[in-house]
């Protein structure tokens, strides 16, 4: 028996039964450890097919069970929740030992690891990751935050590697994870409704890098380039910057013209191959290239898997044109930081749909950018009105009630030569089931206004 399952020795409670819960449950029954669930939600999402799977398990509902927390062998806590839950800290207090869902797949994962976080990018960069590795022939397994629990990818059958993208809200509560090379792409201010700081945003970030593997360093960033000094001088850094590479790291210069990959002297690749749109994205590549090279995969695979790459749907994904204005779905943008890069990234004329659940962030750090780009935001979802006070003076803004009113407004606003861009910089649960509902939403309302004014999609 692996020596984790000897330790736990006895009852697991599961806190939380959203995608990861019922992955963990699915975990322990497979090696044949008796799971209970709390969740403090009435009806979590995936209550019936855990009742379906596991018939005579316990379900405890609406609340944090405090009398099953305390009684268990160990914890598994899925990342909606925080460790700050008082049954949570009692149960600590009184000596069982909590594990976050990383922290399970950290020691039972059966090979090489790397791992992705950051406040933006991270599905980018996974992504791209997986497919360099794919093309150099190596086997992977894919997931994390992503989509796919980390724990669901843990087979007997081991891949060459395990490339994970990991939150903060994962990273709070993984203590053990190695990765062979890891990064944190950026950070900016995100989920200032969980955090008490951004330095205790920050901290969590950081435990991706906690073991002996290499770490990849993004210059640009302030509070990234910070690692450099603070990393063990044991480990092997590798850097990129969109400026001219360090030594030994990737970055860009010109060269006949155009601006190349390069990696210290060497010239990979120019940037007019990289499909997906925005400096944004040769920043993700440059950091997906990087994770790869330390874990010594050539440059031609690389190169391959980026000109082929496209980009993820809900990531200033083009939906259509419709007289001359074109319309793209950025509905994955749930923070201040990728609206930001998202609007940049674009020419000027834009009208913007934002707003949603705002997480407690400062939205007035959009208001330069937008005075100099943007004609016009439709504000929509329960900060509508937090966001115009940030925003006012700045731009012209109106309300919407619904997508399809956003959408309609927009619209009727728009002259040719205009794009449209549902970047929300917020999250959507006030009014959608996550950000992918959202973007299907506003390309759904994009495309009745195709169809209405006969453009193409
Ligand atoms: N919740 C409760 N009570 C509970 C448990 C959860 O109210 O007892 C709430 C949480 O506060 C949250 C929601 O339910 O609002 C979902 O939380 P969860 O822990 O059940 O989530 P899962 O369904 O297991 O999905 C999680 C990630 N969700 C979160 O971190 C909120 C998914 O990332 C991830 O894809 C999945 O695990 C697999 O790893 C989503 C996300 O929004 C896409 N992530 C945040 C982000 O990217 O910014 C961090
Ligand atoms: P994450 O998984 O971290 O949310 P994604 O790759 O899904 O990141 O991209 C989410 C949004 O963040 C995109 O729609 C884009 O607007 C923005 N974005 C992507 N990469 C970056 C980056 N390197 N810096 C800032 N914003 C970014």
């Amino acid at each position: 028996m692996h020596k984790d399952l000897q330790k736990i020795n006895g009852k697991v409670v599961i806190v939380g039964l959203g995608v990861t819960g019922i992955a963990c449950a699915r975990f322990f029954k497979q090696r044949s450890i008796e799971v209970e669930v709390t969740d403090s939600r009435d009806n979590p999402p995936c209550l019936e097919q855990f009742k379906q799977e596991f018939p005579s398990s316990m379900i405890s509902l609406g609340g944090f069970d405090e009398q099953m927390l305390v009684s268990a062998n160990a914890i598994i806590i899925s990342p909606g929740v925080s460790l700050r839950e008082p049954a949570l800290m009692k149960a600590a207090m009184s000596g069982v030992r909590i594990w976050g869902e990383i922290e399970v797949f950290a020691r039972f994962a059966n090979a090489r690891v790397i791992a992705i976080t950051g406040s933006n990018g991270k599905s980018t960069v996974t992504t791209l990751v997986a497919k360099m590795l794919e093309s150099s022939g190596k086997k992977v397994a894919v997931g994390g935050n992503l989509g796919t629990p980390a724990v669901a990818l843990i087979n007997e059958e081991a891949p060459d590697f395990y490339v994970i993208e990991v939150s903060s809200f994962q990273l709070e509560s993984t203590f053990s994870l190695s990765p062979s090379s890891a990064v944190i792409l950026n950070i900016s201010e995100d989920h200032m409704d969980r955090y008490s700081s951004i330095a205790e945003y920050v901290n969590a970030k950081k435990r991706v890098i906690r073991g002996y593997g290499d770490v990849v360093v993004n210059m640009d960033d302030l509070l990234t380039r910070d690692l450099l000094y603070t990393v063990e001088p044991t480990r092997r850094i590798y850097t990129y910057t969109l400026n001219p590479p360090q030594e030994g790291g990737f970055g860009l210069r010109n060269n006949e013209g155009r601006v190349w990959i390069c990696f210290d002297e060497q010239l990979i690749m120019p940037i007019t191959d990289i499909k997906i749109p925005g400096m944004h994205n040769v920043s993700n590549v440059l950091a997906a290239m990087a994770l790869v090279y330390a874990v010594d995969i050539g440059f031609e695979s690389m190169v391959e898997a980026v000109k082929q790459f496209a980009g993820l749907d809900h990531r200033t994904q083009f939906v259509a044109q419709t007289n001359g204005v074109d319309w793209y779905n950025d509905s994955k943008a749930t923070n201040v930081g990728a609206t930001l890069a998202a609007v940049n990234g674009m020419g000027d004329n834009l009208i913007l749909i934002l707003g949603g659940e705002g997480k407690g962030a400062d939205f007035s750090q959009l208001k330069a950018e937008f005075a100099e780009k943007v004609k016009l935001v439709v504000l929509i979802g329960k900060d509508a009105a937090t966001i115009q006070q940030c925003l006012e003076g700045a731009v012209e803004i109106k309300h919407a009630g619904t997508m399809k009113e956003a959408v309609e407004i927009a619209n009727a606003y728009a002259v040719s030569g205009d794009t449209v861009l549902l970047s929300p910089a917020c999250a959507s649960w006030d009014m959608f089931n996550g950000y992918a509902e959202r973007g299907a939403e506003f390309v759904a309302q994009v495309q009745n206004v195709v169809k209405k004014s006969g453009g193409e999609a």
